[in-house]
């Protein structure tokens, strides 16, 4: 009988302690993005919420809120409002919270990575885990690696081959002072601001242009603001970090905990995927679709490649001891320099 009531008790027990963890979830958790559907980056972050909503019967729901609408658009506030609690979960770019992580400026040093090999060699091996670490560090739990891609060159007033051609160009540029260093040493007159601002600032031509990845200008018709000279360059690549606040994490189940992650790395491969759809060796169906639309796709030779890489040196060798030299030293022998 003594036993019997001291299982009885026992059960009561852990069925409180399993009511109180359920209790402890929220109804929804809002996962933000600069852009939503049907962007790579915005798919991306919807097969993350629904891999998780299926996998846990529904006990974690994942809201997408793109446009960065969480941080009223101010997409470089994303990362604070992460570890503020505000954002519960993201899928961000690199170059967006890199003003809280300078780790993060490290993909965004020019011409460091020639090739997507080497964007796979920096995010999937030590280095990787070092950004990871730093970002941990700040205080936001990153998870999985996805993609938002190469970013590349657009200009509505000429095609641009080298530096010269980019003199007094207005070009929209994101928010690290590292992009605005790059753009001065090319020549440029670079001006700062949102994606938001960036696409009604295209349309009425108060800047000339703009550098995105190939997935971000297809998606918002960029050709159809003007933007009809492109320059594949290659120059920097922006891979997006699907992360979790802290104090969200620290509630779920290890069970549920597992398959966050898990769904994280599963939905990152496939904005990866997305992101370089068409963009290829084997599939270089994408410039060919815009070339068809009117679009001027100038693709640099070595040569002229070689003249933007020898004039954005000095900006390079500048941000390597800001990134810390270390850390750009291992990414270098990564890519295999
Ligand atoms: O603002 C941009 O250019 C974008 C959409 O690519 C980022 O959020 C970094």
């Amino acid at each position: 009988m003594r036993l019997f009531k001291g299982l009885l008790a026992a059960a009561a027990l852990s069925m409180v302690a399993l009511a109180a963890s359920a209790a402890e979830y929220k109804s929804e958790y809002k996962v933000s993005t600069v852009v939503g559907k049907p962007f790579p980056w915005g798919l991306s972050a919807e097969r993350w919420a629904e891999l998780v909503e299926e996998r846990t019967d529904g006990r974690i729901k994942m809201k997408v809120y793109p446009g960065a609408q969480l941080v009223q658009g101010d997409q470089t506030k994303e990362f604070t409002a992460i570890r503020q609690g505000i954002i519960d979960m993201a899928v961000g770019s690199t170059i967006n919270w890199s003003p809280q992580v300078k780790e993060l400026n490290l993909f965004s040093l020019p011409f460091l990575m020639p090739d997507y090999e080497a964007i796979d060699a920096l995010t999937q091996g030590e280095v990787g885990q070092a950004i990871f670490e730093a970002i941990d560090a700040k205080g936001v739990l990153p998870l999985a690696w996805s993609e938002n891609g190469f970013r590349e060159l657009s200009n509505s007033k000429h095609p641009v081959r080298t530096p010269e051609d980019l003199a007094g160009l207005k070009i929209r540029v994101v928010g690290s002072p590292l992009y605005n260093d790059t753009f001065t040493a090319l020549g440029a007159n670079p001006t700062q601001m949102s994606w938001a601002d960036a696409q009604p600032a295209l349309s009425t031509g108060a800047v000339d242009g703009q550098e995105n990845p190939m997935a971000i200008y297809g998606a918002a018709k960029l050709y159809t603001l003007g933007q009809t000279h492109l320059t594949m360059w290659r120059y920097v690549a922006d891979p997006l970090v699907m992360a979790v606040s802290k104090r969200v994490w620290e509630t779920f189940t290890p069970e549920d905990q597992a398959i966050v992650r898990e769904a994280a790395v599963e939905a990152g491969r496939y904005g990866v995927e997305l992101a370089r759809e068409g963009l290829t060796g084997e599939n270089p169906a994408y410039l060919e679709e815009l070339r068809g639309l009117g679009v001027e796709v100038v693709e640099p030779t070595a040569e002229e490649r070689a003249k933007f890489v020898a004039a954005t040196r000095p900006v390079y060798e500048a941000w390597k001891e800001k990134i810390g030299a270390e850390l750009v030293e291992k990414a270098e022998q990564a890519i295999g320099k």
